[in-house]
């Protein structure tokens, strides 16, 4: 099977007994939508369980866009290609969570750090999918200056991580296409911490680092919802 989760946000007790719940094995597929990171305690221990899972496909997040960036320039102090707006980068990271993911990732031995920071190159853009007759475009928050006609390989990185999702909006006519992204709680949408399907959009951040959040998990094969 297929699953997908998302804004897991260092929660590693829930990501543990969600792949229990789930039942995860060798032959399933699990895309995890970014935000892996930051706010919960243990984003380096989700980081170390993903690593080495061949069938774990990880998608880049704003959350790890921030932390990859600046904890290249912390630990390794790579100087090109570093953004003139570092230092910014790193305040707003600390605060928004980051605090907790680098004091999670100090803990590790040199190997076992250079491992999970190159880990976070790994991530990718956005994945697409196809099961059945129904295509899963999967990508953090949505498509920021969004027009039809326009390769998704084509938007940056910043327009797929920081767009504020809204499930009023249709992306694609095809009725077939599915965006599935996570990044905004549904709880701040309806008050609950229900995955959202709406206008060919699934929104599947139900807030699992919140007091009244979810971890939550979906199938594309059967669209069966699991909460954590
Ligand atoms: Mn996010």
């Amino acid at each position: 099977m297929t699953y997908v989760m998302s804004d897991i946000h260092g929660m590693y007790e829930k990501y543990t007994k969600m792949l229990e719940l789930i039942g995860f094995s060798d032959d399933d597929d699990m895309y995890i939508l970014g935000d892996v990171v930051d706010r919960g305690e243990h984003s380096a221990e989700i980081l170390l369980d993903m690593m080495p899972r061949r069938n774990v496909f990880p998608v880049i997040g704003n959350h790890e866009l921030m932390a990859k960036t600046v904890l290249d320039v912390m630990f390794y102090g790579e100087k090109e290609n570093q953004p003139a707006s570092i230092e910014d980068m790193m305040t707003d990271w600390l605060r928004n969570g980051g605090a907790f993911t680098l004091d999670s990732i100090s803990k590790l031995s040199d190997t076992g750090r250079r491992n999970v920071i190159d880990y976070l190159q790994d991530f990718t853009n956005y994945a697409a999918i196809e099961i059945d007759d129904k295509i899963f475009i999967m990508v953090h928050s949505g498509f920021d200056n969004f027009r039809p006609e326009r390769k998704i390989s084509d938007y940056s990185v910043q327009e797929l991580v920081f767009h504020r999702p809204d499930p009023d909006v249709r992306y694609f006519d095809d009725e077939n296409v599915y965006v599935v992204s996570g990044h905004l709680p549904t709880l701040a949408i309806n008050g609950r911490s229900d995955i959202i399907h709406r206008n060919g959009n699934i929104l599947i951040d139900c807030g699992a680092c919140f007091e009244n959040g979810r971890l939550a998990c979906l199938c594309l094969e059967n669209m069966k919802e699991f909460y954590v």
